[in-house]
C-alpha cells in the first residue's frame, strides 16, 4: 500500500511494526468474534423491519421472538461489537504510535473476560430469559447471568486503559518535550471517558439491579436505575465514535491525498469530550418525573456544548479534505469533492471513512433536535429515534469499525483483499440503504409511529381494529432501506471472512496511513496534559450530577417489583390475589425466577 511508505514524522518513529505473534492473534479475535456474532445482529435488524412494515402479523420467527430479536440486535451491534473493536483498535494505535506493546497477562484477562462476559449474556438473550433490550430499564427482569455478563464485558475492556496509560508515561518520560501523537490521545481520552462512565452502569447492575433481579430485595428505584443507566449510556456514545474520530483525524486526510488541516484542532476537541461527554445523560430522561426541571435545563445547555466539539471536527475535517482535492487539481468553491479517491481499491478505507463521515451530518442534526428539552417532546420514544441513532452508530460508527477492521486484519496479516471491487462498493450501498431507512422511521416518528413496538401485531394489521394506514408508506421505506443494509452487512461479512480465507502473499505489518499536519502548532503544555482536564471533568460531573441523584433518591415514587417482558402481573408467588399488582408500596414476597 502506497500510503503506508510515509515514516518518521516529527520526531517521532512511525515506521511498519512488527506485533508479536500473541497480540497479533487476540487482536483477530477481538476483531473476528464481534462480526460473526453481527451475523445475528444484522439479521434482527432485518427481522425488525420485517414486522414492523406489516409483513408478519406474528409475535415470534423461527423461535426468536420480537423483543428478544431487539435486545441481541441491540447488545451485539451496539455494545459487543464496538466495545471489542475499540479494545482491538487501542491495542494497534497505542503499539504502533508508542512503539510499545502492552502485557500479554492484562491483554489474556481481559480478552477472556469480554469473552465469557459476552457468552454469558449470549446464552440469556438466545434462551430468552434476557429480552429486556440493550437498555435493561427495570421494572423488566433478564436473567441474572445477562446483568453479570455484561458486567464482565466491561470490566473486561477496563484493563487495556491501565496498560497503555502506563506505556503512555513512560513514553513520556522519555520524550517530554514532543506532543503526544493525536491518536493516542484520542485513545485515551476515549477510555478514560468508558472507565468513568461504566463505573455508574457497574454500580447500577451490581448493587441496584441484581440482588432485585436474584429476588434478595423486593423493589427497585427505578429512577436511580435509569439515572445511572444514562450517566453511562451518553458517554457510550462518545465511546462509540471516538475510534472513528481518530481515524477521520488521523488517517482520513492522508487517505484523501492530503494533511490534517490543524493538529490543534483535534487535541481541542478530545479534551472538550473528556469534559462534555458524561455529565449530559439526563437528556434522555427528559421526561422522567422524577428528575426537576432545572437539572434537565442544565444538562440540556451542556449537552450543546457536545456539538462545538462536533463543529470542530467537522471544519477541520473538510478544510483537510478540500486541502486534499485541490492538490489533486480540483477547482472552484466545491470541486474538491469530485477530486477525491472515492472508489479506489488500494485504499478502500477512504470510502469506510467518507461515507460515514457523509451520514453524519444527518445523524448530527437530527440529534440537535432531540437535545432540545421542547422537541423532545414529539419525537420522545417515537420511530425518530432509531432514525437518527442509526445515522450515528449504525453510520460513522459502524463504517468505521467494519472498514478499520478489514484494514487492520489486511495488513497486519499480509493477505490481498477477496473482492477488493465489493469491498470498496459496501459503504456506498450502506449509505443508500439507511438514507432510505431512516427517511422511512423519522418521517414515521414525526406522525407517531412509536419505536419499540412490533407494529405487525396492531397497528400494521388490516385486520386489527387498531390498524394505521399513514404508516404504510413510512414502514414501507424502513423496510426497503433495512433490506439493503442487510445485503450490504452480508457482504461485508463474506469480503471479511473471504479475506480470512485467503493465502498470505506479503510479509504482514501493523501500519496506518499517517497523516501529516498543515498546521503543526507548537506544543502548548495544557493541550498535551491530562491531569487539568480530568480535574475539569470532576468539577462539571459534581455539579451537574449530584442534583440528578439527590432527585432520583429522594423522591423515586414507590419501588417497583420484578416484571417480566411477557406479563403484566408482576413475579411472584405468594399472595397470588389481584390486589398486589397495584399501589406496590408493600413489599411482597417473590419466587427466584
Ligand atoms: C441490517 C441493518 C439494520 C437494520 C435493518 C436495523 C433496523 C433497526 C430497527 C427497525 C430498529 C428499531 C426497532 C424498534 O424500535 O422496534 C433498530 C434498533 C436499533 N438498532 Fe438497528 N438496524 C440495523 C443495523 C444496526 C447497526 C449496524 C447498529 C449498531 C452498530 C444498530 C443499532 C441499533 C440499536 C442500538 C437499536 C435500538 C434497540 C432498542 O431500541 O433497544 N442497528 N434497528
Ligand atoms: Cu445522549
Amino acid at each position: 500500500m502506497t500510503e503506508n511508505t510515509n515514516a518518521n514524522q516529527n520526531a517521532l518513529s512511525l515506521g511498519d511494526w512488527q506485533l508479536s505473534p500473541w497480540l497479533k492473534r487476540i487482536i483477530y479475535w477481538e476483531l473476528g468474534i464481534p462480526l460473526a456474532l453481527l451475523s445475528i445482529g444484522i439479521y434482527h435488524g432485518l427481522m425488525q423491519v420485517i414486522y414492523r412494515a406489516g409483513v408478519l402479523h406474528q409475535s415470534a420467527f423461527a423461535g426468536l421472538d420480537y423483543y428478544q430479536g431487539l435486545t441481541l440486535h441491540g447488545v451485539i451491534n451496539a455494545i459487543v461489537l464496538t466495545t471489542f473493536f475499540a479494545v482491538a483498535f487501542g491495542h494497534a494505535t497505542i503499539t504502533f504510535y508508542l512503539k510499545r506493546e502492552p502485557t500479554k497477562t492484562l491483554t489474556l484477562l481481559s480478552f477472556w473476560f469480554m469473552v465469557i462476559g459476552t457468552l454469558m449474556a449470549a446464552w440469556a438473550m438466545l434462551s430468552g430469559k434476557a429480552s429486556v433490550l440493550y437498555t435493561f430499564y427495570p421494572p423488566l427482569k433478564g436473567h441474572p447471568l445477562f446483568y453479570l455478563g455484561t458486567a464482565l464485558l466491561i470490566v473486561g475492556s477496563w484493563f487495556p486503559l491501565f496498560d497503555w496509560s502506563r506505556l503512555y508515561r513512560q513514553w513520556k518520560r522519555e520524550n517530554p518535550e514532543t506532543k503526544t501523537p493525536l491518536a493516542v490521545l484520542g485513545t485515551l481520552v476515549n477510555f478514560i471517558i468508558w472507565f468513568v462512565c461504566t463505573l455508574a452502569v457497574a454500580y447500577e447492575v451490581l448493587v441496584v439491579i441484581l440482588p432485585w433481579a436474584l429476588g434478595y430485595k423486593p423493589t427497585v428505584n427505578v429512577t436511580l436505575a435509569r439515572t445511572l443507566f444514562w450517566f453511562f449510556g451518553h458517554a457510550l456514545v462518545y465511546f462509540w465514535l471516538l475510534p472513528a474520530y481518530v481515524m477521520y483525524y488521523n488517517f482520513l486526510p492522508k487517505l484523501a491525498g492530503g494533511k490534517l488541516y490543524s493538529d490543534m484542532a483535534g487535541r481541542i476537541a478530545a479534551f472538550l469530550f473528556l469534559i462534555y461527554s458524561v455529565p449530559v445523560g439526563v437528556h434522555h430522561q427528559f421526561s422522567d418525573p422524577s428528575i426537576t426541571k432545572g437539572i434537565k435545563l442544565f444538562q440540556s445547555i451542556l449537552t450543546f456544548g457536545v456539538t462545538i466539539p462536533s463543529f470542530i471536527t467537522a471544519f477541520t475535517i473538510a478544510a483537510s479534505l478540500e486541502y486534499a482535492g485541490r492538490k489533486r487539481g480540483a477547482k472552484g468553491l466545491l470541486g474538491f469533492f469530485t477530486k477525491l479517491p472515492y472508489l479506489d481499491t488500494d485504499r478502500y478505507l477512504f470510502a469506510y471513512l467518507i461515507c460515514g463521515l457523509f451520514l453524519f451530518i444527518f445523524g448530527g442534526l437530527t440529534g440537535i433536535v432531540n437535545a432540545s428539552s421542547e422537541l423532545n417532546n414529539t419525537i420522545h420514544n417515537s420511530a425518530w429515534i432509531p432514525g437518527h441513532f442509526h445515522m450515528t452508530v449504525a453510520g460513522p460508527v459502524f463504517l468505521g469499525i467494519i472498514g478499520m477492521s478489514l484494514y487492520l486484519y489486511q495488513t497486519t496479516s499480509g493477505k490481498k483483499l477477496f473482492m477488493s471491487k465489493v469491498a470498496v462498493i459496501i459503504p456506498y450501498l450502506w449509505v443508500i440503504g439507511i438514507l432510505i431507512f431512516s427517511t422511512g422511521l423519522s418521517w414515521g416518528g414525526l406522525i407517531g409511529e412509536p419505536r419499540r413496538t412490533n407494529l405487525g401485531l396492531t397497528y400494521l394489521n388490516p385486520k386489527s381494529e387498531l390498524f394505521t394506514p399513514e404508516w404504510v408508506p413510512t414502514t414501507m421505506l424502513g423496510l426497503l432501506g433495512g433490506i439493503i443494509m442487510f445485503i450490504a452487512g452480508i457482504m461485508f461479512l463474506v469480503v471479511f471472512f473471504g479475506t480470512m480465507l485467503k493465502k498470505r502473499s506479503a510479509e504482514g505489518m501493523l501500519t496506518f496511513p499517517v497523516s501529516e499536519a498543515l498546521h503543526d502548532e507548537k506544543r502548548i503544555p495544557l493541550f498535551d496534559k491530562f491531569k487539568p482536564w480530568l480535574a475539569a471533568m470532576a468539577v462539571i460531573l459534581v455539579i451537574a450530577y449530584v442534583p440528578a441523584f439527590v432527585d432520583a433518591t429522594k423522591n423515586p415514587g414507590p419501588g417497583a417489583p420484578r416484571f417480566t417482558p411477557d406479563n403484566p402481573v408482576p413475579v411472584q408467588t405468594e399472595q397470588p390475589s389481584a390486589t398486589t399488582t397495584t399501589g406496590l408500596t408493600k413489599p411482597l414476597s417473590f419466587n427466584k425466577n
